[in-house]
């Protein structure tokens, strides 16, 4: 297959950006070579600039629910960027989009949009420390967060990609301020609680943990956090980034049945656009300036381009159906567990609705600890045979893959082939 093209940009954009990228696990390190520079996409496809096609099981990190370059979503682009790019001024647009949100997300009473994910988390921090007057934070090992300060330590996605244990650069008292709890070990976090409690401003955990690979939440695990950091005043914190929108449409809280007092949101409420927001409980978010005193702003804050985006995006969804797109992911995974057994290669398979990881390890996969017995120079070879059968998927082993409601049953068997 072709790259020269893309080979020449990545050398190219090597002078211009540290390791040629604008975001690490994109310079596909750890499945070696160099990555393909994209042009475009449309529906399941991507289209790099060589003039290759891939059926994409990245889609933007899944913010992509209705796929690349959805015409409703385009559409609604076109419309607002012709009425103004940003005005640093509240608009009509965002309250539509935040009753939209409310509806499908009730726990949130109220909420502010920031424009990332990272924003999201670092802001709802910030919050959860003005609100209870405490410095100390909990969260997991192997969950990602963005790259907020307080939460780089232990963190999944590219930090774990790269082997980055914590970020350099962030401050020794930061660090000490984050207690890290192995994922689904509920007697761990119940003794980490019993003796720090009092500290602890919050808990901020992904519900359906996506960042080291997907790893699911096992019985009991959320609804103890829950109740423990009820009884002990801690602020809870969904990290919904991923799956707000992506199980169903609102929150994966609402199926599992566990309220946190914040949520977290990105990609998806964006429809591809940059985007985040962070909301809960009124009386917590009553804090945020300026009803409060815990300061948070920005000048692209509810920008009506996003905006305008994300209402389209989850005016589609709402149309959706979900458990369809949940059964075709399902499908898939049961066809690539099947063929993975058939040659003999260990694998296990975790998938919660359209979001899976293949994991290169006999399993199961219950935390970090059991992602990285995951052997990654086999993810690699599999990662580049499949980009050379023109099938995309994530260029790390602890990421998870995304099916959208624009893959088509002719899709899934071609990755299925592919294999
Ligand atoms: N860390 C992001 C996925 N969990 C990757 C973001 C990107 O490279 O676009």
């Amino acid at each position: 297959m072709k790259r020269s093209a893309s080979k020449k940009a990545y050398q190219e954009a090597l002078k211009y950006f540290p390791g040629g990228v604008n975001s690490p696990v994109r310079a596909f390190g750890s499945v070696g070579g160099s990555p393909l520079f994209i042009k475009k996409g449309a529906g399941s496809k991507i289209y790099d600039v060589d003039g290759n096609v891939y059926i994409d099981l990245v889609m933007s990190w899944g913010a992509l629910m209705l796929g690349h370059a959805a015409p409703e979503v385009v559409r609604a682009v076109e419309d607002a960027v012709k009425l103004g790019s940003s005005f640093g001024a509240p608009t009509c647009a965002e309250t539509e989009l935040a009753k939209m949100i409310r509806d499908a997300v009730p726990s949130i009473q109220k909420m502010r949009f920031v424009s990332s994910g990272t924003e999201a988390t670092m802001s709802a921090i910030r919050l959860s420390r003005g609100f209870t007057g405490r410095d100390k934070i909990i969260k997991f090992d192997g969950c990602y967060h963005g790259h907020g300060d307080s939460l780089l330590v232990k963190a999944g996605s590219g930090a774990a990609t790269q082997g980055i244990p914590g970020s350099k650069g962030v401050s020794a008292s930061l660090s000490r301020d984050t207690i890290v709890c192995p994922y689904n070990d509920i007697a761990y976090f119940r003794k980490v609680v019993a003796k720090q409690g009092k500290d602890i401003a919050c808990v901020i955990v992904e519900p359906v943990a996506a960042n080291m690979g997907v790893v699911l939440p096992g019985i009991g695990f959320l609804e103890e956090i829950r109740a423990l950091t009820k009884k002990h005043g801690i602020v809870l914190v969904f990290d919904e980034v991923i799956t707000g929108f992506r199980i169903h449409f609102g929150g994966v809280q609402t199926i599992l049945n566990v309220k946190p007092d914040l949520t977290c949101l990105g990609k998806i409420i964006g429809g591809g656009l940059p985007i985040g927001a962070y909301g809960g409980r009124k009386d917590i978010m009553d804090h945020v300036a300026p009803l409060g005193g815990v300061y948070q702003a920005g000048t692209l804050s509810g920008n009506p381009v996003a905006v305008a985006a994300g209402i389209a995006n989850l005016k589609a969804l709402k149309k959706k159906d979900y458990a369809a797109l949940n059964d075709k992911t399902a499908i898939l995974c049961d066809g690539l567990e099947a063929a993975f057994i058939k040659a003999g290669v260990p694998v296990t398979v975790n998938r919660a609705g359209s979001l899976f990881t293949v994991f290169f390890t006999k399993g199961p996969v219950d935390d970090f600890k059991d992602a990285k017995t995951s052997d990654t120079k086999r993810y690699a070879k599999y990662f580049w045979s499949m980009l050379d059968q023109r099938i995309n998927i994530a260029p790390s082993q602890f990421e998870a893959q995304f099916l959208s409601f624009s893959h088509t049953d002719k899709d899934i068997q071609a990755i299925l082939n592919a294999l």
